[in-house]
């Protein structure tokens, strides 16, 4: 009889991490479930080698976190030239990779609004224009209203705040963002 215990007390340890390993599994394809968070950091891709830039000792991270079917996006931004110090700049996830002195890799804005021409807005897609403070640093965040697809994403720093049709200027950063 104890041993029996004994064994049903393993099973259900092994069933229970069989369970957190499902979980994790789960939260690293997809933040559609609720309260999963991904977090994606490092060193800033430098997308306009040619010259020097604000972004090229910089570094971010972005928290994407879906919560049912809606998302909230957290972009920190540190290590930005203090010469740029209150510019505004444009950031976004877009739907393509990261992939330093290649800015065409990172392709078209993503967006969620299913339609030839896209809508865009900050509604229909994940804008994250941030201003820079007076020690480098920058955050901006963004509620949507979906979750994104998992993908070889990238968030790209253009040279301009976005304008009401999504132009930003050239493309001076990225940070890649794959789950
Ligand atoms: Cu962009």
């Amino acid at each position: 009889m104890n041993r029996s215990g004994a064994s049903l007390v393993w099973r259900r340890t092994g069933l229970a991490l069989a369970c957190t390993a499902a979980v994790a599994a789960a939260a690293a394809v997809t933040p559609a479930v609720a309260g999963v968070a991904n977090l994606f950091r490092g060193d800033l891709a430098d997308l306009a080698p040619a010259a020097a830039g604000p972004f090229d000792h910089a570094s971010a991270q972005l928290v994407l976190v879906g919560h049912g079917s809606a998302s909230t996006v957290v972009l920190l931004v540190k290590g930005v030239d203090t010469a740029v110090a209150t510019r505004t700049f444009g950031a976004h996830l877009h739907s393509g990779p990261c992939v330093a002195g290649n800015g065409p890799a990172a392709g078209p804005h993503y967006n969620h609004s299913g339609v030839v021409p896209p809508v865009v807005s900050d509604a229909t897609e994940i804008w994250l224009d941030f201003t820079v403070d007076d020690d480098g640093n920058a955050q901006s965040v963004s509620h949507v209203d979906w979750v994104p697809t998992a993908g070889q994403r990238s968030v790209v720093i253009h040279q301009d705040r976005t304008a009401a049709n999504g132009t930003a200027g050239p493309r001076l950063a990225c940070l890649p963002v794959e789950w």
